[in-house]
């Protein structure tokens, strides 16, 4: 079984895969965004993946890779192409590699014109293609910079990607309308750079007229990538914050387990967010914990210190997920989550006030 995730970073309009054996879990990203290794690292640890490879398509020019991030959080290798001029990566891949993940692979194709080190990952079986900046969706990445050759980009698109079969899903880089997919048949057919009849001297017409504004983070993004997106300081920009064990989750909240929050719970203001009679029902609550229903969260925030950080609290922590937000809003800005809520707190032997014995409170539902 492949698993198989199509992320997006809204700010560079980038997509980012995450591909992996559903058996082995063996794992690789295509194209991580700096901006967003915390969100992707949160997704593989909940999917109980192991990274393998980060893999760049190219040398990217409007954003920063997150390859070192995520090799500095996960141990995992950064491949890139022979042809990318980047220094730092472990694999550095040519035509026909193969990156093997558990029992499924990638096969490697260059695919020039964009940049010079341009490459598609084909899956095993021919039904998935990433692109990168080659075969966008009824589009084509810009020639423009960075090695840019348009005959070069028709030749890729034409003897390395529509030579696949037509029914083989192609997911590019980018896409600046928010279209997710395409297939080779339907690129074939209907791109308008380069499908049908379009020839290379119709296709390097249409792409020296382009004129197309620089990307933003151009000065910054290139000299980044060509190091792989290695920070220049040695701040950890993804480190949790340093108050108590915290793990961020890919539904963007930060948690604490049980045992976390026992080691800590003197530093921290304990947020019951439950309504009055659960506080003081078969489940117990908390020592410590104060009282404020989530319906009362967003008026009463200011009864709460801004100088300690606070753990929010609930039957089985989705309404505490709810009050962290609340308080992000209102200017808190160390919150957590107590993963699990009472539930977990107390079947895990926690200490409660109030509540009654452990067995009938698993029961227990509002
Ligand atoms: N406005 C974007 C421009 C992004 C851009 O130029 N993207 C490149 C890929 S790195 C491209 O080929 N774009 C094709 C297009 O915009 O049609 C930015 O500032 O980042
Ligand atoms: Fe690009």
């Amino acid at each position: 079984m492949l698993i198989f995730r199509q992320l997006f970073d809204p700010s560079s309009s980038t997509y980012t895969y995450l591909l992996a054996d559903g058996k082995s879990r063996a794992a690789v990203i295509i194209d991580p965004v700096f901006e967003q290794v915390r969100r992707d690292a949160a997704l593989i640890a909940e999917l109980g993946l192991r990274l393998l490879y980060t893999l760049e398509t190219h040398v990217h020019a409007d954003h920063v890779t997150g390859a070192s991030l995520l090799k500095k959080q996960t141990g995992c290798s950064i491949a890139v192409s022979a042809d990318s001029g980047a220094e730092g990566a472990d694999r550095y891949l040519v035509p026909d590699d193969v990156i093997v993940f558990g029992e499924r692979n990638l096969q490697v194709r260059k695919t020039p014109g964009h940049t010079n080190g341009c490459l598609t990952y084909v899956l095993d079986d021919r039904s998935m293609a990433f692109t990168g900046d080659c075969l966008l969706i009824r589009g084509s990445g810009r020639t423009d910079f960075q090695q840019g050759d348009p005959q070069a980009m028709y030749r890729s698109v034409h003897q390395q990607i529509f030579t696949l079969p037509d029914t083989c899903l192609l997911y590019p880089a980018h896409d600046y309308r928010g279209l997710t997919v395409t297939s080779v048949g339907e690129e074939r057919q209907y791109n308008p750079r380069l499908g049908g009849e379009t020839g290379e001297a119709d296709f390097t017409g249409y792409m020296k007229n382009l004129h197309l504004a620089h990307p933003k983070k151009l000065d910054v993004a290139v000299p980044a990538n060509l190091k792989c997106g290695r920070p220049d300081s040695e701040v950890d920009v993804t480190a949790a914050p340093g108050w108590a064990p915290l793990r961020y989750s890919f539904a963007g909240i930060w948690e604490i387990d049980p045992h976390g929050l026992e080691e800590h719970a003197r530093d921290v203001q304990i947020l019951d967010v439950r309504e009055p009679n659960e506080f003081t029902g078969p489940l117990g609550h908390i020592r410590g914990a104060v009282l404020i229903p989530l319906g009362m969260l967003a008026e009463r925030a200011g009864e709460l210190a801004k100088d300690r950080p606070i753990v929010a609290v609930c039957r089985a922590g989705s309404r505490s997920a709810q009050a962290t937000t609340i308080l992000r809003e209102a200017g808190f800005s160390d919150v957590a989550n107590l993963a699990g809520g009472m539930l977990r707190w107390r079947a895990e032997g926690h200490a409660v006030e109030g509540g009654t014995a452990l067995d009938p409170i698993l029961e227990y539902s509002i």
